[in-house]
């Protein structure tokens, strides 16, 4: 009955010419969308919220091996906060980011394919195993560098 009452409504919003939302997922998606869009070529950028939403808590073409210091594209209060991460690379790497803060690049590991362009909910993903344990990605992320495909054991989805 459901599936029949939004067809029902789908039709009558595409005979108004209405542009009709696929899946409620999909939607969510839509923010991250547009800010990929917007977003100049060649970034990689960091949300403090899911959907591309919240504090920007960087962009950068470049690496940082500590989020939680006071150099780099990342700083201080960065770390452990990203919750939407965006992928607007040109080289075709993948970005892999890591766990453990202030370690250089250590910990678990979770890497964003350029073909996937955002992940809009990072409490979906997981790092690789570390010490033993399978940590969750959301506020956890302490920093990042850009590798190809091939160096990662993990991706986000
Ligand atoms: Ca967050
Ligand atoms: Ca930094």
């Amino acid at each position: 009955m459901r599936r029949i009452t939004a067809t029902l409504a789908m039709l009558a919003l595409a005979g108004l010419g209405a542009t009709v939302p696929a899946t409620g997922a999909q939607a969510a998606s839509a923010h991250c969308d547009e800010k990929w869009h917007n977003t100049r070529a060649g970034l990689v950028v960091a949300y403090g919220g899911t959907n591309c939403y919240g504090d920007v808590l960087g962009w950068t073409e470049s690496w940082d091996s500590d989020w939680g210091n006071v150099s780099g594209p990342f700083e201080q209060g960065d770390d452990n906060q990203a919750t939407s991460v965006l992928h607007k690379g040109t080289s075709g790497y993948a970005v892999q980011f890591f766990n453990e803060t202030g370690q250089d690049w250590a910990g678990g590991h979770s890497c964003l394919r350029k073909s996937e362009l955002y992940a809009s909910d990072l409490s979906d993903n997981y790092f690789t195993v570390s010490g033993g344990v399978v940590r969750g990605v959301n506020n956890a992320i302490s920093s990042h560098r850009w590798v190809p495909e091939a160096t990662c054991d993990k991706f986000m989805t």
